[in-house]
């Protein structure tokens, strides 16, 4: 079985984060390990959740499993809490040297998350050196490369932002929330080596949070599971539709993703 961690962190309500990663990457059949970032009463999208950082327990939990030889297969690395956690990440990252795939969680929309810095994105953009693959929004790319955030955009509008993250140091990017028209919404990927690769599926207007969390779990399962870096990438793209259509009703409380779950097991049989 493929061992996965999941670096982010744990919001108690509200889906996003190690709350969709870990039925995601279970339901894929991944064992899915967690090292939380951070304990929120809520995500941000409630109004002034209370944190608790877990900023100084990531080195020892990272020297425990060092002594205790624990490894994994592929490492995903989300919402960080405070900037220094970049560097504590960085530094697990470096002993566990594995596949690495990070969203560098900022905000969406235009907007960053409350409670983000600038500093925050400087660390950001640093610990992007070290991903296999990069996965971020729009809003993050934007941010991340200096770039003006814009919508009703073209293609050459994101080839030149992926091709700007590229330079951090990331061998892969896939850039989430690619338009090509307002009735359609998907991905851009590229790699250093590669030519873009765009992928398009019927938008449905509304706006949910975690559905990036969402993404980045199931292209990571997807990718343990044996597909292929484009088959892994559309399977979230069609996996974040569905939830989306699923969805009765847009509450803080998050996408109605446990319906789906069947859905994904059946895509890699
Ligand atoms: O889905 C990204 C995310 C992760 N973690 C926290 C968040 C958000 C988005 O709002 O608030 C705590």
């Amino acid at each position: 079985m493929k061992r996965v961690l999941s670096v982010q962190d744990l919001s108690c309500v509200g889906k996003c984060s190690l709350t969709v990663a870990l039925p995601i990457l279970s339901a894929m059949g991944c064992a899915c390990s967690a090292l939380p970032t951070a304990v929120l009463s809520t995500h941000t999208a409630f109004k002034a959740p209370h944190r608790h950082m877990l900023t100084e327990d990531i080195a020892p939990i990272c020297r425990h499993w060092q002594s205790a030889r624990i490894s994994f297969d592929a490492v995903t690395v989300g919402y960080l809490a405070d900037p220094k956690q970049a560097e504590h990440v960085s530094d697990l990252l470096d002993s566990l040297d594995t596949f690495t795939v990070i969203d560098p969680v900022l905000g969406d929309h235009g907007k960053l998350y409350s409670g983000i810095t600038d500093a925050h994105g400087v660390a950001m953009k640093q610990l992007c050196r070290q991903a296999d693959v990069l996965l971020p929004n729009i809003t993050e790319a934007a941010f991340l490369t200096d770039t003006p955030y814009r919508e009703d955009v073209d293609e050459s509008y994101y080839v030149g932002l992926a091709e700007n993250l590229l330079t951090l140091g990331a061998e892969q990017v896939i850039l989430t929330g690619v338009s090509l028209d307002r009735e359609h919404t998907g991905f851009l990927a590229m790699g250093k080596n590669s030519d873009p690769f765009i992928y398009q599926v019927p938008r449905i207007p509304r706006q949910l949070h975690g559905t990036g969390d969402m993404f980045c779990a199931v292209f990571t399962g997807g990718l343990m599971a044996g597909k292929s870096f484009a088959d892994a990438a559309t399977l979230a793209a069609g996996f974040v539709e569905r939830v989306i259509r699923a969805t009765e009703e847009v509450t803080p409380f998050g996408p109605e993703f446990e319906s789906q779950l069947p859905w994904l097991w059946e895509q890699l049989k």
